[in-house]
């Protein structure tokens, strides 16, 4: 089967990260997609144009890095990624969703910064997401000793540390480690698994 990404994407970060994990390397190809590009050949592979996208031998496929991840941790019959044995029930989705939205703001805002020219950029729009990131990651800094991020390795952890770790910019500017050092110190632990040190983001390219 085959694994479209991008280096940088903190979405397909995820789904390499499980395929190390659970020891899938042999398994599966990782391809890099052309994502943001007219015409880009990829677009007749993946409509959407995003990554992470998989296509599996019998030609079917799956966006989206939750239903990717999800999929390949079930492959070997024992799904380990989506139990959190030492928290109470729905703790773990709700820590993996909670880490989503953060994800999905600091994506958006660090766009405007890699995609757009500074002449055109809203501030109100930056102010918008630098408010919901300091926000959020604060209230990770509170989180960080609940047993679902202190346990085994699930997908709460993969999300909160694809989005964090290599970034300790988030934003032109914006250092988030410095008045969150559990938080700081938790990433720099789980950044030491070989999938998230061996996956970590080039720095990004400003407009
Ligand atoms: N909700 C999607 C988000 C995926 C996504 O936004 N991927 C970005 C890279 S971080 C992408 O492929 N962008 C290319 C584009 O928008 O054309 C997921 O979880 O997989």
């Amino acid at each position: 089967m085959k694994l479209y990404i991008t280096p940088g994407s903190p979405y397909a970060r995820m789904a390499r990260v499980v395929i190390q994990e659970k020891s899938l390397e042999d398994r599966v190809e990782i391809i890099q997609a052309k994502t943001r590009t007219e015409n880009s050949p990829y677009y007749d592979i993946n409509p959407s144009g995003r990554v992470p996208f998989l296509l599996l031998d019998d030609g079917r496929n799956f966006e989206e890095s939750s239903l990717i991840c999800r999929y390949l941790d079930s492959l070997d019959g024992n799904p380990t990624l989506e139990s959190a044995p030492d928290a109470p029930e729905w703790e773990l989705p709700r820590l993996e969703s909670m880490a989503r939205s953060m994800l999905d703001g600091i994506s958006l805002w660090s766009r405007e910064y890699t995609y757009r020219p500074a002449e055109i950029r809203s501030d109100f729009f930056i102010g918008h997401e630098t408010a919901r990131a300091i926000r959020m990651l604060d209230a990770f800094d509170r989180e960080i000793d609940n047993p679902v991020l202190t346990g085994p390795l699930n997908m709460a952890q993969v999300t909160l540390a694809c989005t964090l770790h290599g970034r300790d910019e988030l934003a032109d500017g914006f250092e988030w480690r410095g008045e969150r050092p559990k938080l700081a110190a938790w990433i720099d632990r789980i950044g030491e698994r070989p999938s998230f040190a061996s996956t970590k983001p080039p720095p990004r390219k400003p407009h």
